[in-house]
């Protein structure tokens, strides 16, 4: 039988796109936008979203795309949560001939022609842009600078590459100096708990610079605790841009904070629907970001979306 009207619904018309999304996690508000981001495009587009959220683990997200190549799916994207140990899950879903769209991280393989496309930030420029600032910022004192660094997820492209630009920048002055660095995996409660260490083994940090605002948001409650003054006794850096960094800002405790824009849905859908109709796409595409300080953050306020 034929219906009128009534639009789509299942086993309804051939033509809807499924697409089978793998997400890092939860682990962020930038994630959290960018998981939102995702689905209301999806929904806008007519695209039927096969969602699974990876906790952050590798193997989750290897799963999920293994059972998205076996339910058929047109389109496989995904943002993986580290960089290296795909080649084997990225050849199965060639094989299974489903184009695959890498979204936010970037992998590390040495295969030809495994992804169709990348769409996300260019970290490295990011770490880059921190660390612009902070020579800026000290360009006028001769003393050293001490710097600890809450690292994101380990093995992550961000991580990786956001310390990459950092180190780039500063290290061509002797006086900054990165004394302490370790792994606060993106989250408001790892960035407090490796922050507490990191003062309570040094009672000398100038800076933090942190690769996400959560880390951040997390290390403003360890600071505090210790009794000394966010954005003042240390000043600090972060990456993303989320309202609540943005609030920081606004009230003294963060310094700088380096745009990365997680509304990465419509131009996602975007590329879902020329990839399946097997249109050319771009190998790269990047996100345009800003870079904000506390005499922005007020202003900016009000305009921000995630
Ligand atoms: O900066 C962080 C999130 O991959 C760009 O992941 C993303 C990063 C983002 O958890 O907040």
């Amino acid at each position: 039988a034929t219906a009128c009207g009534g639009g789509g619904g299942q086993g309804g018309g051939g033509d809807t796109i499924v697409l089978g999304f793998s997400q890092v996690g939860a682990e962020s508000g930038w994630r959290t936008a960018n998981t939102e981001s995702i689905k209301q495009a999806a929904k806008d587009a007519g695209i039927e979203l096969k969602f699974s959220d990876a906790q952050q683990q590798q193997e989750n997200q290897i799963q999920a795309i293994r059972s998205f190549i076996q339910q058929g799916v047109d389109v496989i994207a995904f943002s993986p949560v580290v960089e290296s140990g795909w080649d084997t899950v990225l050849a199965e879903a060639k094989s299974a001939g489903i184009p695959v769209i890498l979204t936010d991280r970037a992998v590390e393989t040495d295969q030809e022609e495994v992804y169709e496309t990348f769409l996300g930030s260019d970290f490295v420029e990011e770490g880059r842009k921190a660390g612009r600032w902070l020579v800026e910022e000290y360009a006028e004192s001769d003393e050293d600078v001490d710097i600890v660094e809450l690292q994101g997820t380990t093995g992550s492209a961000p991580a990786i590459d956001r310390k990459e630009g950092f180190s780039e920048v500063v290290s061509e002055h002797g006086k900054f100096e990165i004394t302490a660095s370790q792994d606060g995996d993106f989250t408001r409660s790892g960035g407090q708990e490796v922050m507490q260490a990191f003062l309570s083994s040094d009672d000398d940090i100038d800076v933090l610079y942190a690769h996400n605002d959560d880390m951040a948001l997390g290390a403003i409650e360890s600071i505090e605790s210790a009794g000394l003054e966010p954005g003042e006794d240390i000043k600090i850096i972060s990456i993303d841009g989320i309202k609540d960094a943005f609030q920081a800002m606004a009230d003294g405790k963060i310094n700088l904070v380096v745009e990365c824009n997680p509304l990465l849905g419509p131009q996602l859908m975007d590329l879902v629907e020329k990839v399946h109709a097997g249109e050319g796409v771009k190998e790269r595409i990047k996100v345009e970001e800003g870079v904000y300080t506390q005499d922005q953050a007020e202003e900016a306020l009000p305009d921000r979306k995630y």
